[in-house]
């Protein structure tokens, strides 16, 4: 299957599912709830590679379901939430962050004794959560370039929702957008997060705010600058957020680190590779970039 950067990776569809694991916990609106605790019921897919620890019968390859169970119960049990919402959507965080062969899972929470006047079998509550892939770019035209860069990168994985699998080398390249300043160092990050996009963007704010990044002159010269270039396949177009980058096609700066990163990643709206749109935009400019290779 291919999700995220479009690379193949076999395995990615495996589930482990844990079926109807009972909990007796304390989470409801009301006191007597609270106090007295009731039994809930987990029903959780896991999306999690299976295939290293089958061929191998190996099961430090594998995500361990009793682990898992133990968790699940550890969690329930020492927190105390009004509602199942809040129960499932901590708890899949927690499942996310302590498990990292997890890709992503569904978890339902079943509340069979619910405080409701008629008969029913249970209310519950499911969510669907997961590590997406992104890829960020970031430039710097002032100051010490490479360390502003490197800074970014730093903050990126120093984030406990956000983990750096790859960075791109960094090059120097002419401005572009008319505006006469110094060159830039230009990269990208190649990163998992669990983060939405628009939770992305307030990260993403702060790490240019803390390497003093002042908005002065549109396109104008930036301590550092990280965009959002791609959040899987997804397509956002909202006030303050238009995934993928829109003018990502003319720009040879961010087109070249996508490229190396993820050159099989599609475009979902010109359902052209990463390579493909790079390919482009050479023949447009009438041969290769001339930008210099720093690292
Ligand atoms: N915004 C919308 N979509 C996104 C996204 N996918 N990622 C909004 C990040 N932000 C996004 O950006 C303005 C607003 O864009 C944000 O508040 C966010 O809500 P900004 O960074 O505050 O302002 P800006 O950077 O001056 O404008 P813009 O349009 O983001 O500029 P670019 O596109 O970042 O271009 N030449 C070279 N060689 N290398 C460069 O890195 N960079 C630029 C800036 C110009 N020329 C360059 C380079
Ligand atoms: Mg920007």
């Amino acid at each position: 299957m291919r999700r995220g950067d479009g690379a193949y990776r076999g395995g990615e569809d495996d589930t482990i599912r844990i079926a109807g694991l009972e909990v007796y916990a304390r989470h409801g609106v009301f006191t007597e709830e609270r106090k007295l605790g009731q039994k809930f019921y987990v029903n959780a897919l896991l999306n999690t590679d299976t295939r290293a620890a089958g061929q191998r019968d190996a099961l430090e390859l594998s995500t361990d379901y009793g682990a898992v169970c133990e968790e699940i119960c550890r969690f329930l049990t020492e927190h105390t939430y009004a509602l199942l919402e809040a129960a499932a959507e901590h708890l899949a965080e927690d499942l996310l962050l302590l498990f990292p062969r997890i890709k992503a899972l569904e978890l339902e929470i079943q509340k069979p004794s619910a405080p409701i006047r008629f008969p029913f079998d249970y209310v519950s509550v499911s969510v669907r959560r997961g590590w997406r892939r992104a890829v960020i770019a970031c430039g710097s035209n002032m100051g010490d370039k490479e360390a502003y860069l490197r800074g970014a990168e730093r903050g990126l994985s120093d984030d406990e929702k956000c983990r750096l699998l790859r960075s791109s080398s960094l090059r120097l390249t002419k401005p572009y957008g008319g505006v006469e300043q110094d060159d830039f160092l230009n990269g990208a990050f190649l990163i998992e997060t669990l983060y939405e996009p628009e939770e992305l963007l307030m990260l993403l704010q702060r790490l240019e705010k803390e390497a003093g990044r002042e908005r002065l002159v549109r396109w104008g010269p930036r301590t550092l600058d990280l965009d959002i270039i791609s959040y899987e396949d997804a397509v956002v177009c909202t006030d303050t957020l238009t995934i993928p980058h829109p003018d990502m096609r003319n720009r040879d700066f961010v087109l070249r680190p996508l490229s190396e990163l993820t050159p099989q990643w599609v475009h979902p709206l010109y359902q052209k590779t990463a390579v493909m749109l790079l390919e482009e935009l050479e023949m447009r400019n009438g041969g290769a970039g001339s930008a210099g290779e720093k690292e």
